[in-house]
């Protein structure tokens, strides 16, 4: 694997819009581009970007994309494509929050404006800040959280959070990245995180890419490991998280969390507060369901027989009582979530 220095997941170079495919990792590092934001929401729709914050930044470019294909010639013509390709975006993926926060992000910056060519220039400009500004976000929750983190943790995390879950650095791992600079020592266990294989494929991935010290297991070891006290804590991105601390994080976070707190091992949850949705109840979020073929194979291989039902929920529930502490840009909260939620978004 050659080091490539300031490896972005996704980013904005001369009017296009180019990412990582994750697709193809770990066996090759390609680059796609894209001048439309129709293929942004294909490449958000079928994985080659994926992990909230990272979809929440591609909306932002698809709009930018969509900015300029338009040939409107007024503001009104202009916001009705942008609310065309906003549409589209949105209904890529449903649980993730922070995609539906970057698209409108985008189109409260371009109704902020009258001139249609400062309107483009201007949300060209939002959504390059918005990336940048996910970098140093994440830099911060890593410095903030790693002080929860001792020397010597073996410390377990399930599916990518990231610097491919974001535009670089990652959240959960973020977190584990700022441990390690800080000094201390540490080793992580990374599931595999079935079906599509985000732990191993991506966690597993740009954690050696990092040198960081990582075993991957199977998902179905989760319980053996913590019973025989190779995990000291676990840690997890969201891919939205309620006022009342329930989280929303790829499928099986639900069953790491119930056996952390079986064997009484601190969970920790990372996330920008752009993944905090203060409105929602639980029953409100829909759970994507994804094709069965991700289930009854695994890459091009089948390995289920033909003809039988598959349930693939994409993302699972939380509930707070299992949650030791949320870490956030602005600090960590603890239960109870509901009091510490509020108090940090009125403080910001
Ligand atoms: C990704 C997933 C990740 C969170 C992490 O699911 O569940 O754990 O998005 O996000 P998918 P964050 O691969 O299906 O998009 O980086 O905010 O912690």
């Amino acid at each position: 694997m050659s080091k490539i220095p300031s490896l972005k997941t996704v980013e904005w170079k001369d009017n296009k819009v180019v990412m990582i495919d994750q697709t193809k990792l770990p066996n090759e590092l390609v680059f796609v581009e894209y001048d439309d934001y129709n293929q942004v929401a294909d490449a958000i729709r079928n994985l080659v970007v994926r992990g909230a914050p990272a979809i929440g930044i591609s909306g932002a470019f698809g709009l930018a994309l969509a900015a300029l294909q338009s040939n409107a010639s007024t503001k009104e013509n202009l916001l009705e494509d942008l609310e065309k390709a906003k549409k589209i975006l949105f209904e890529t993926r449903p649980t993730a929050v922070n995609l539906a926060w970057g698209l409108e992000r985008i189109m409260k910056t371009a109704n902020s404006e009258d001139s249609v060519e400062q309107i483009r220039k201007l949300v060209i400009n939002e959504a390059k800040k918005m990336a940048d500004q996910d970098i140093e976000i994440n830099k911060t929750m890593g410095k903030i959280g790693s002080e929860l983190f001792d020397n010597n943790d073996t410390i377990m995390t399930h599916c990518n959070a990231g610097a491919l879950a974001t535009v670089a650095y990652g959240t959960a791992l973020g977190v584990i990245r700022a441990t390690k600079e800080s000094g201390k020592k540490i080793k992580v266990i990374a599931t595999e995180t079935r079906p599509v294989q985000q732990g191993s494929r991506l966690t597993a991935f740009e954690l050696k890419y990092d040198g960081i010290d990582v075993s991957l297991i199977p998902d179905t070891a989760v319980g053996y490991t913590m019973a025989n006290n190779l995990v000291n804590k676990v840690i997890v991105g969201a891919d939205r998280i309620l006022r009342t601390g329930h989280v929303f994080n790829k499928i099986g976070t639900y069953q790491v969390a119930t056996m952390a707190k079986q064997h009484k091992i601190p969970f920790y949850v990372a996330a920008p507060l752009s993944t905090f949705d203060m409105k929602s109840n639980p029953e409100d979020v829909i759970i994507e369901m994804r094709k069965g073929s991700e289930v009854t194979g695994i890459g091009d291989k089948k390995t289920a027989p033909d003809g039988i039902g598959v349930i693939n929920p994409a993302f699972d529930m939380t509930p707070p009582e299992l949650i030791t502490g949320i870490i956030t840009e602005k600090g960590v909260v603890k239960p109870s979530y509901e009091e510490s939620i509020k108090k940090l978004f009125e403080a910001n």
